[in-house]
């Protein structure tokens, strides 16, 4: 099967003899899906004594941001039987582990910035004390969340989430990542081996969770999760070349966080290894291999194809 992209974030596949020509609205799918995660997140939390740490992790986790995670995770339940109630709960989780990497990335320890999803950083307004303990409460929210919330999932499919969650949060996932990461700032001759291992585990982990997790808590066959974690694997890289190439090519604006930050910290990137037109080619490549991974799924993985495609032509 053939599945063509076109321009504006519409995808227009051609489906086998039979042709049916099926317009897939990307725009209107992201708007619509982002309002439900962002309504869950608003309720998942309260606001309660001790108030400031509340207010601040709220302050992080409903700053904006594209809801990708959410989204991905959503889109595969239900590409695998699931519904979007039985994936809400780790939906949520994925954003809430994805913005507490945020925050304490943004740390001075760390990447030291002052802007995130076009605010001021957690520990610009907050301070670094709150900041760090608002990525420790979201962080350990997030697992309490699944375990606590998710409905009308099998127990060990639960269990799994968890588990999968676990790893790509920790040494073996996002930490590792970024250990790294910190370890090759500012030398010269970073291997094309060690980027990848960077971005595999500090970007493509949590991706990949997101992925997985959705057809997990639909209780999808082995031989799909596989299809679904080389697909996401594949988007999770080319997520990242794209990361790197916007770094260099948007502007602050556009991006919500400081340009060029990239070349400031003296940080490996694809497209300094490759060049840009190189980077972009490759991204488009890992692109066409995900997308290919769910061609038996046929017009049903519609939603996932556009996002793939979606992620080479963001522009934040
Ligand atoms: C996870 C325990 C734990 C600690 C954190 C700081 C750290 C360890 C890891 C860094 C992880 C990190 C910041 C990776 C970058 C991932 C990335 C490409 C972020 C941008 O994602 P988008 O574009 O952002 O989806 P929005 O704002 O749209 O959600």
């Amino acid at each position: 099967m053939v599945l063509m992209p076109n321009t504006g974030h519409k995808i227009n596949p051609m489906v086998s003899k039979s042709q049916i020509d099926t317009t897939f609205d990307l725009s209107t799918y992201l708007a619509e899906r982002k309002v439900l995660v962002e309504k869950a997140l608003d309720k998942s939390i309260r606001i309660i004594y001790p108030e400031k740490i509340y207010e601040a992790m709220r302050y992080s986790l409903l700053a904006g941001g594209k809801r990708l995670r959410p989204i991905l995770c959503l889109a595969t339940c239900e590409l695998t039987g699931g519904t979007i109630e039985m994936a809400m709960p780790t939906a949520c989780a994925l954003e809430m582990i994805h913005t507490m990497s945020l925050i304490h990335d943004d740390l001075p320890a760390m990447d030291n910035d002052d802007y995130r999803r076009g605010k001021l950083t957690n520990h610009k307004v907050y301070g670094e004390d709150i900041a760090i303990l608002a990525g420790d409460g979201l962080l350990s929210y997030a697992f309490e969340f699944v375990a606590a919330q998710t409905k009308n999932v099998l127990p060990q499919q639960v269990l799994q989430v968890v588990a999968r969650l676990g790893k790509a949060v920790g040494a073996a996932g996002l930490v590792g990542g970024q250990v790294v990461d910190l370890a090759s700032e500012g030398i010269s001759e970073v291997s094309e081996e060690t980027l990848n291992f960077i971005h595999i585990h500090k970007t493509g982990a949590l991706l990949e969770a997101s992925v997985v997790c959705g057809g997990i808590l639909a209780t999808a066959s082995p031989t799909n999760l596989e299809r679904l974690s080389h697909f996401a694997k594949n988007i999770g890289l080319a997520f990242q070349i794209v990361d790197d190439i916007l770094d260099i090519t948007a502007t602050t604006e556009e991006l919500g966080k400081t340009a060029r930050k990239d070349i400031e910290a003296q940080k490996a990137t694809y497209p300094a290894i490759w060049g840009l037109e190189a980077s972009r080619h490759q991204a488009q490549k890992l692109i066409e291999n995900a997308k290919a991974e769910l061609e038996v799924f046929g017009h049903k993985a519609m939603p996932l194809i556009a996002l793939a495609d979606y992620i080479t032509s963001r522009s934040n």
